[in-house]
């Protein structure tokens, strides 16, 4: 039977990484077998592409910034998710098409007929590999910036402050408001072990569904 695929979407440092682990911790604990990616990356060549567009240093401008991140896009679906969910894994993914359609869309501000030509090629990209579940972990930005200025790390949207988090915010709210059947808001400023309880009570309901 093929796997399920989660992704994992939401503003810079909610919180995602952390709870990609936990909830394929549990996963594998239930005796699913669990492939943990991620996007910019998954594979070598997407992995460098992930280098070059969070490099600040770098400068892009917004269609090589896409067409980029398309790239490496098409790279892990093939050879990566694709596969492991022909395999029948769970897998569990730091980011996907819904940043693209945020990141380089919505708080762009894209007008509808080219915010449609950016789904088109993100579909194109993505052999129109759809998530299963998507799981948007959301809250306030001044929140996920002081957990982010207390690990230090710094790249090129990271950079970009507070008002440009709330674009990207409102961003994923919008999409998760139009297709709430696959997206789902998760309140992640709540304690870790609350967040993963949110995060695993979907998870469930999507496997039971395949049963
Ligand atoms: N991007 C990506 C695009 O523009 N277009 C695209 O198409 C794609 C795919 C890199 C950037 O690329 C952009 C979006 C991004 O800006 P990324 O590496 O996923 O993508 O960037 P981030 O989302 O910024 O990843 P981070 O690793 O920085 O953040 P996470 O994974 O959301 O958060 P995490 O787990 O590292 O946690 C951050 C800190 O908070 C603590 C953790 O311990 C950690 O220190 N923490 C909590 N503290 C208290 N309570 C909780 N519940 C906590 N949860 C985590």
């Amino acid at each position: 039977m093929r796997g399920k695929f989660i992704t994992f979407e939401g503003p810079d440092g909610t919180g995602k990484t952390t709870q990609i682990k936990l909830a394929a911790e549990t996963l594998r604990d239930m005796g699913y077998e669990v492939l943990e990616s991620r996007e910019p990356g998954g594979t070598k060549l997407a992995e460098k592409v992930r280098d070059i567009v969070l490099d600040p240093k770098l400068p892009l401008n917004n269609i090589t910034e896409i067409l980029l991140y398309l790239a490496a896009r098409s790279e892990h679906t093939e050879k990566i998710l694709a596969p492991a969910l022909d395999a029948g894994k769970m897998v569990l993914c730091d980011r996907f098409g819904d940043s693209t359609l945020v990141y380089q869309g919505l708080a762009r501000g894209l007008e509808n007929a080219q915010l449609d030509f950016l789904k088109e090629i993100n579909d194109f990209a993505s052999c129109s590999l759809q998530p299963d579940l998507t799981l948007v972990l959301d809250g306030s930005p001044e929140v996920f910036l002081s957990r982010r200025t207390a690990r230090g790390v710094k790249d090129r949207y990271e950079n970009r402050g507070l008002a440009f988090q709330e674009k990207i915010r409102e961003g994923f709210l919008t999409i998760a408001a139009s297709d709430g059947n696959r997206i789902k808001v998760i309140d992640a400023e709540k304690g870790l072990d609350t967040v993963h309880a949110a995060i695993m009570e979907e998870c469930l309901k999507l496997l039971k569904e395949r049963e």
